[in-house]
C-alpha cells in the first residue's frame, strides 16, 4: 500500500482552501486513467473474446459513449468512497474498485444516454452527432446500448465475482436500471401532443425527477462507494437517500433549464424538449404561472417541432421571468440542501455532500 488516504487527505486540505482547480483536474486524471484496462479486460473476457470483431466493435461504442461528458456520476462515486472511508482503512485495492463502480455508473449512463437520444429525438450530444446518428449505426444503436450493458455485467464480473461486494454491487445497478427506466416511462407517456396538460403537475414533475434521474445520479454512486467503506454508518442511509433525492431534483431541474437557455457550445447538445412537449420543469412553472390567454397560447404551440411555435413558446417563457423565477428556485433548493447536509450525523459526510453540491451549483452544462 503506498500512501493509503493520500488522496483523501489533499481532498480535505482542498476542502479547507476551497477546491482547486488542479485538485478536480487530478481527480479526473486518476479516474481516466483507470479507463483502458477494463476495456481490454471486457476484449480479453472469454466471451466477448470468441469474436474479436465484436470486441472491437465495444471497445468503439464505449470509447465513443463514454467521452466527452463531465463524467460527474463516474467521479462521485469515487470521491464517495475515498471521502467517507475513514483515511487509516483506505486501500489501493479498494481505490481502484471506486474507479471500476464509478466507470460502471458512466456506462450505465451510456446506456441510457444512447436510448434517451433515440426516444427524445436530439440530434447532438457532448458536441457531436447522438451515437444513433453516426455513420454505419443507425437504430443498431438499439443492440449497442445492450452491448454497453452486458459490458456493465462483465465488468462486474471480473472485478467482483470472488469478493463479498458482488452482491451488493449488482442489486444497486439492478434496482437503479429499474428505476431509471420505470421514470424514462413515465417521462416519456407523460410528454405528448394530445394538448392535455392537465398531468403537467408539480407532482408529477417531482416523481418523473426522482425516477429518471436522482436515483442513478446521486444514489447509485454514492451508495456504490459505501459499499467499499468498512463498517458504513447505517444510521446515515436515510438522510443518503433524502440528499440524493434532492440533489437530483436541482440537477434535472436546471438539465430542464440547459435545455433551453443553455448555450450549446457549452451544454453540447441542442435542446428537444419544447418539440417534444416534455413535463419540463420550464413546462410545470409556465403552466403554474400563466393566466388563461398564456395558457391557452402555451396549449396550442408547445410540442411543435415548427421553429416559429417553438419561438413562441421561448417568448412566453420570457415574458412570465422564468429565468428569473429559475436563479432564485436554484438558490432555494441549494439553500435546502446545504441545511440537510450540515445536519448530517456524520464527520465525514457533509465535506462530501457538500463537494457535491458545490459541483453543480450553478451549473452552465
Ligand atoms: C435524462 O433526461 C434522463 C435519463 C435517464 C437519460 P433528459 O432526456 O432530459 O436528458 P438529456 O437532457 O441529457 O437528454
Ligand atoms: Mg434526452
Ligand atoms: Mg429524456
Ligand atoms: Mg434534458
Amino acid at each position: 500500500v503506498k500512501h493509503p488516504g493520500f488522496l483523501q487527505q489533499s481532498v480535505r486540505r482542498a476542502m479547507q482552501t476551497s477546491v482547486s482547480i488542479s485538485q478536480i483536474m487530478k481527480e479526473k486524471e486518476v479516474f481516466h486513467d483507470a479507463l483502458p484496462e477494463i476495456i481490454s479486460n471486457l476484449q480479453a473476457s472469454s466471451k466477448i473474446s470468441q469474436l474479436p470483431e465484436v470486441g472491437n466493435w465495444v471497445k468503439k461504442v464505449l470509447e465513443h459513449n463514454l467521452s466527452g461528458g463531465k463524467h460527474s456520476r463516474g467521479l462521485i462515486t469515487m470521491l464517495s468512497y475515498e471521502m467517507l472511508e475513514n483515511p487509516d482503512k483506505i486501500t489501493d485495492e479498494k481505490l481502484k474498485l471506486s474507479r471500476v463502480l464509478g466507470w460502471c455508473v458512466e456506462m450505465l449512463q451510456a446506456y441510457f444516454i444512447v436510448i434517451d437520444d433515440i426516444m427524445d429525438g436530439s440530434t447532438t450530444r457532448r458536441g457531436v452527432p447522438c451515437w444513433y446518428r453516426m455513420p454505419d449505426v443507425g437504430l443498431g444503436a438499439i443492440n449497442d446500448s445492450i452491448l454497453i450493458h452486458c459490458a456493465i455485467m462483465e465488468t462486474i464480473d471480473t472485478y467482483f465475482g470472488n469478493t463479498e461486494h458482488y452482491v451488493d454491487v449488482t442489486r444497486l445497478f439492478n434496482e437503479a436500471l429499474l428505476y431509471t427506466s420505470m421514470g424514462q416511462h413515465l417521462d416519456f407517456t407523460t410528454a405528448q401532443q394530445l394538448k392535455d396538460y392537465s398531468l403537467f403537475t408539480l407532482d408529477r414533475y417531482e416523481s418523473i425527477v426522482k425516477y429518471k434521474t436522482s436515483c442513478y445520479t446521486f444514489r447509485l454512486p454514492v451508495l456504490l462507494g459505501l459499499t467499499l467503506v468498512n463498517d458504513a454508518n447505517d444510521s446515515l442511509n436515510s438522510h443518503v437517500h433524502d440528499i440524493c433525492m434532492k440533489l437530483g431534483r436541482l440537477f434535472q431541474m436546471q438539465d430542464d433549464y440547459i435545455d433551453c437557455y443553455g448555450d450549446e457550445s457549452v451544454t453540447g447538445k441542442a435542446g428537444t424538449d419544447i418539440q417534444e412537449g416534455k413535463c419540463s420543469w420550464l413546462a410545470v412553472t409556465t403552466l403554474q404561472r400563466s393566466n388563461e390567454a398564456q395558457k391557452a397560447l402555451f396549449t396550442q404551440y408547445y410540442g411543435s417541432k415548427d421553429p416559429a411555435h417553438v419561438d413562441i413558446i421561448k417568448r412566453l417563457y420570457d415574458d412570465l421571468r422564468l429565468p428569473e423565477v429559475y436563479r432564485q428556485e436554484e438558490t432555494d433548493v441549494y439553500d435546502d440542501i446545504m441545511q440537510k447536509v450540515r445536519a448530517l450525523p456524520s464527520e465525514t459526510a457533509p465535506t462530501f455532500f457538500l463537494k457535491l453540491v458545490d459541483r453543480i451549483y450553478k451549473r452552465k452544462n
